[in-house]
Formats: structure tokens, C-alpha cells, sequence
């Protein structure tokens, strides 16, 4: 079998680069390990930001992917007192609510069911073939038994733990990585967010609440790298919750599900060897305080979905061969945004955590946010993603 490009992984990089592929009338197989209903009820990111809403809307598929606008504002709450932060930028630039979740819903949709794109589900041991010079081939396991396909690039959009860059042989790859010492209890709860996006800084630790639809949301508390579900049962949640956003009427509802996120750094580059690619989490991960990980994932498609295109279609490589080097320098300005969020909401929090004197530090620079047009200004430009 042959295929231009095979795509491993869809999660929302792969399927968003095999629907830009398509559109531009580019055939490609996406290879996926697990089934489409798993896909389309995994649970993550919010917000695609001003920056991806464009994007989506240069290749004319914002309609048939996004929701509506996003409230353009964050309530920044230390100890219970909330200042509530607008995103300036004109309307023209704003975010569209869109969880992860539909957004991978709806890529399915209009990639499998309405323009016949082709995504294999439930595959198991794929191979990699790799080498200069020698045609690609990517080679797996289905129900059927053992299939290969020939191709002329493949792209790797398996996340963190999957095979793609695992192909890529030692030595090839710098791997550069941060650890915050701390972790996230997400918790997907049974009640929508009522007034603004909450970001919670209090002396018991860090709390946020994010929309995750009409009637849900999503609370993150700081905990200990070490906690598990056994140490957060529901009613300590709630109590922490109370506690953090200093807002006692809250009532117990029910939670959905309990996750513990280690908050964590991590680049990996150059994101291509030979005539394979990577996009998203496979190369990169940010912590989620800046909400920027699913969009990060979004930005390297758009980039090597616009330089296959110049390869395949006009011959043209130059693209192709800068694709790491392109995205790079973005990638880690909001590594550094991401950090920046990152290091303020928890170092302004608990003293005995970080020490008092990053606590008041974090504190005055959240403070800028508010007092100087120009912190505020940037600060907005990277909620954006345009900055
Ligand atoms: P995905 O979405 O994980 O998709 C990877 C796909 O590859 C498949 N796969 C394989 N397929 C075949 N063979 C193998 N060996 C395979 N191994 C894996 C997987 O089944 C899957 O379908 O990665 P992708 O596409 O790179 O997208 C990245 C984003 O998912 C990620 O950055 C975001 O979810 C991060 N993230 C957030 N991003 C935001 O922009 N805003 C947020 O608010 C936000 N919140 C979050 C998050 C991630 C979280 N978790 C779970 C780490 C909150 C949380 C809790």
C-alpha cells in the first residue's frame, strides 16, 4: 500500500493536520491505537486561543469546528480578593470556547464522515522505517493481521509516550526539561463556572477553575507530586476548594473524575529526522497553567501542514527542512509564558512551599498585570497567542 503521508496518533494534532492535508487535496492515513469512541470522550484542554481561531479560519474551518466566543476575561483571586483581568485585543482577535474534547469530536466528523479521510483505529505495533535515502515505511497490526504502507514523509503526533519519536535513534535529539517540584489535581466537576475564569493564589496553595462546557468545570489544585487519589477523596477536594477560593457557600457536587498532572517542562529538538516530523505533545510539553499545550500542538500543524504542502504539491523542501527551526523560537517564548504563569501563581501562594520572599515577589509582579498598561498588554498578547 501507498499513502503520500501517514500521520500516527489522532489526538488533536494529527487529526487537524490530516484535515488540513485533505483540504488541500493531499491523501493521508492516520494511524491510531485506540478506538474512535476513546478518542472522542478523552477529556482535556478549553480554549482554542485569538492566534488558532484565525488559523482555523485561513483554512475556512472555524465554523465547522469551533463554538462561540470565550469570555475574554480571568479573575485573578489572592486569599479570596479578586481583580478581574480583561484580555485587550480587538474582537477580531478573541478566543472560541472549544473544549479539546469537541474539538476532536468535530475534526472526526468532518474528516471521516465528510470528506472520507482515512483513520484507522485500534492499530497496534507500528514500525518505523526511517532511513536517508530510503523510501518511508510505516508498518503495523490491526484485527486483519499485519499491513505496511509506503509513504513519502511521516508525521509524528503520538504524544509524549508514543513510538514516533522513540524511532529516532539516540543522540539525534536534545531533550531539554524543567520540573516545578509540584502537581495538579484536576478535577472535572458538575458545575459550570459562574462569573469569570477563577485563578486562585491563597496561603493554602494554588486553585483555578475553568469552563469545560455549559454545565461543567474543571478545578486544579496544587498538591505534592507524591499525592494520589487515596489522599483527595471528594469531601477533602471540596473542603480545599473552599478553603483556596476563600469562597465558604461553595456546595459539594459531583465529580467526574480525578487526575494528578506533574507540572513539567519539556522541548525536544530538532522536532524532524529525515522524512519524519513531530508536532504537539511528541515534541513538547508545557505545564497547563498557561493553557498553551494544545495550542502549541496546533501551531506546529498549521506550520508543517503548510510545508508539506509546498513539498507535495510545488516541489518545494525549503519549508519542509525549516519546519523545526520555524517553530522553535515561538515554542519557547511560551514555554517562558507558560513558566512565567507557571512561577506566579504558586510562588505567591503558599509561603512555607516557596519562601516569603517569592511569595511577595510573585505577588508584586501579578500586580503589574494591573497597574502597568504594558505588562498588561503582553500579558494579553500571550493569552491570545499573538504574541
Ligand atoms: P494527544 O491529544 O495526546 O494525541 C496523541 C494521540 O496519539 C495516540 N497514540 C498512539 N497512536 C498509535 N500508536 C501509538 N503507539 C500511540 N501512542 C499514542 C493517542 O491515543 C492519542 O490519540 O496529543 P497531541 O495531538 O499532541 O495534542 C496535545 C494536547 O492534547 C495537549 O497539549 C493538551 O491536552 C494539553 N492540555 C491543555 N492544553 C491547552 O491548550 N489548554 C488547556 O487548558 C489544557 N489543559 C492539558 C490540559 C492536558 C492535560 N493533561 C491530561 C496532561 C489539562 C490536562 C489535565
Amino acid at each position: 500500500e501507498e499513502a503520500p503521508i501517514v500521520i500516527i496518533g489522532a489526538g488533536v494534532a494529527g487529526l487537524t493536520l490530516a484535515t488540513f492535508l485533505h483540504t488541500a487535496g493531499i491523501r493521508c492515513v492516520v494511524l491510531e491505537r485506540r478506538d474512535r469512541a476513546y478518542v472522542e470522550t478523552r477529556q482535556r484542554a478549553g480554549v482554542v486561543d485569538a492566534q488558532n481561531v484565525r488559523m482555523f479560519e485561513r483554512w475556512d474551518l472555524a465554523d465547522r469546528l469551533l463554538s462561540g466566543p470565550v469570555a475574554q476575561t480571568i479573575e485573578y483571586r489572592v486569599n479570596g480578593v479578586g481583580r478581574v483581568f480583561e484580555i485587550l485585543g480587538d474582537e477580531a482577535s478573541e478566543g472560541r470556547f472549544c473544549t479539546q474534547q469537541m474539538l476532536v469530536t468535530n475534526l472526526l466528523r468532518v474528516l471521516i464522515d465528510e470528506i472520507g479521510g482515512d483513520v484507522r483505529f485500534g492499530v497496534s505495533e507500528i514500525t518505523i522505517r526511517n532511513e536517508d535515502a530510503v523510501r518511508p515505511q510505516v508498518g503495523y497490526r490491526d484485527a486483519g493481521g499485519a499491513h505496511a504502507i509506503d509513504c513519502d514523509y511521516i508525521a509524528g503526533c503520538d504524544a509524549d509516550r508514543g513510538v514516533s519519536r522513540a524511532s529516532i535513534p539516540d543522540g539525534v535529539l536534545t531533550t531539554i526539561t524543567h520540573e516545578f517540584g509540584y502537581a495538579w489535581l484536576a478535577a472535572l466537576v458538575e458545575a459550570p463556572v459562574t462569573g469569570h475564569p477563577i485563578m486562585g493564589i491563597s496561603d493554602h496553595g494554588f486553585v483555578a477553575q475553568l469552563p469545560r462546557g455549559p454545565k461543567r468545570s474543571r478545578y486544579y489544585l496544587q498538591c505534592a507530586l507524591t499525592d494520589g487519589p487515596e489522599d483527595w477523596p471528594d469531601e477533602r477536594i471540596w473542603d480545599e476548594i473552599r478553603l483556596r477560593t476563600g469562597d465558604s457557600a461553595l456546595e459539594n457536587v459531583e465529580i467526574h473524575d480525578k487526575d494528578f498532572v506533574p507540572l513539567r517542562s519539556v522541548m525536544r529538538f530538532p522536532m524532524q529526522h529525515n522524512r519524519l516530523f513531530l508536532a504537539g505533545d511528541a515534541a513538547h510539553l508545557v505545564p497547563p497553567t498557561g493553557a498553551k499545550g494544545m495550542n502549541l500542538a496546533l501551531f506546529d500543524v498549521d506550520m508543517l501542514a503548510q510545508a508539506l504542502v509546498s513539498a507535495l504539491c510545488d516541489g518545494e523542501v525549503a519549508a519542509l527542512a525549516g519546519y523545526s527551526d520555524t517553530v522553535l523560537p515561538r515554542l519557547w517564548r511560551y514555554q517562558e509564558f507558560s513558566a512565567w504563569m507557571t512561577d506566579t501563581m504558586h510562588d505567591a501562594g503558599n509561603p512555607a512551599l516557596h519562601g516569603p520572599f517569592r511569595q511577595m515577589t510573585a505577588r508584586a509582579r501579578l500586580d503589574e498585570l494591573f497597574s502597568s498598561p504594558v505588562a498588561g498588554r503582553l500579558h494579553s498578547d500571550f493569552q491570545r497567542g499573538v504574541a
